[in-house]
């Protein structure tokens, strides 16, 4: 029988230092996801997008200088667990279509609900920062930290996803982490892998340890894709680009061990900024890595 796939779009650009994120979820659509879904012969029913504060109707400047936006940010991330644990209840893996990365809090608390889970999280960055260690004040440089429980958020809880430890939290492709940042990942017991640490090993032997890390003890994994994990040649729309990131193939390789280890039970893209992006095309390579991540596959 075919998978059962709930789309669920979170249209905010909250956590991000350029607008534009909120489109990603439209412009994914349009890059053809369902098609490339039912290609991976998953049957996916598209819940639209979530009811998100638009940021005209809120104060430009709201939330503290280290945290911007933290109140919003909080509301996204109370609607996005419900949707995600809802989905999960009903037997169906929720895709999450964001927005900027901060969603991702609301993704992993909703996926840990119920569960013991792991985390792979594809990316440039680390997200580990926290509001005291944040060089932006962006909410999107800091959601494993807040998912975590890790450093405080104005008062802000999170709901910490109850069922989430750092040893089964995996970050893959690592090229550009602020020094606070690099400590905070020392400290804890997340495993990291950089794109150096690609080069020696290869794709293959760095995604299966993720992915033992992410399912060790754990019911299923959480699998978080920032589109700028991709080498910007590969996905030039993403509001922080950095050279050197993964590549197509590299990229979808990543995909297919995740969708041959059975253990997704939920997946995010996120970062998808259709203002920068060119003709589409990194949201279109988003609908094709997501298809890769439910078991597509040429022959
Ligand atoms: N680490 C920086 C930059 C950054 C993190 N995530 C994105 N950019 N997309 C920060 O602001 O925390
Ligand atoms: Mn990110
Ligand atoms: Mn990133």
């Amino acid at each position: 029988m075919a998978k059962s796939v709930r789309i669920i779009g979170t249209p905010t650009d909250y956590g991000a230092n350029r607008r534009g994120v909120d489109m990603g979820p439209s412009a994914i659509r349009y890059g053809g996801l369902t098609k490339q879904l039912e290609a991976a012969d998953v049957s996916p029913s598209d819940a639209g997008d979530l009811t998100v504060p638009h940021l005209a109707t809120r104060d430009a400047d709201a939330g503290a200088a280290n945290a911007k936006h933290i109140n919003e940010v909080e509301e996204v991330t109370t609607t996005l667990a419900d949707a995600v644990s809802d989905a999960i209840s009903d037997g169906v893996t929720p895709l999450v279509l964001g927005g900027d990365h901060s969603i991702a809090i609301g993704s992993m608390v909703g996926s840990a609900r119920d569960a013991d889970i792991g985390v792979v999280w594809f990316d440039a960055h680390g997200d580990f920062n926290t509001p005291e260690t944040s060089p932006s004040g962006n909410v999107h440089g800091m959601p494993l930290a807040a998912a975590l429980g890790i450093g405080d958020f104005e008062g802000v809880k999170w709901a910490n996803a109850p069922r989430l430890k750092e040893e089964n939290v995996a970050i893959v492709g690592l090229r550009d982490v602020d020094e606070n940042e690099t400590a905070a990942i020392h400290d804890s017991d997340v495993t990291a892998y950089t794109m150096s640490d690609i080069d020696e090993r290869g794709i293959t032997d760095v995604t299966l340890d993720a992915l033992d890390v992410a399912t060790s003890g754990t019911d299923g994994v959480h699998v978080s894709l920032d589109l700028d994990w991709l080498d910007p040649r590969e996905a030039p729309g993403v509001g922080t680009p950095v050279r050197g990131g993964a590549t197509y193939r590299e990229a979808h390789t990543a995909m297919e061990l995740v969708a041959e280890s059975g253990a997704m039970r939920s997946l995010e893209l996120v970062e998808v900024n259709p203002i920068l992006d060119e003709h589409n095309e990194t949201a279109t390579l988003a609908t094709e890595l997501a298809a890769s991540a439910f078991g597509k596959r040429i022959l």
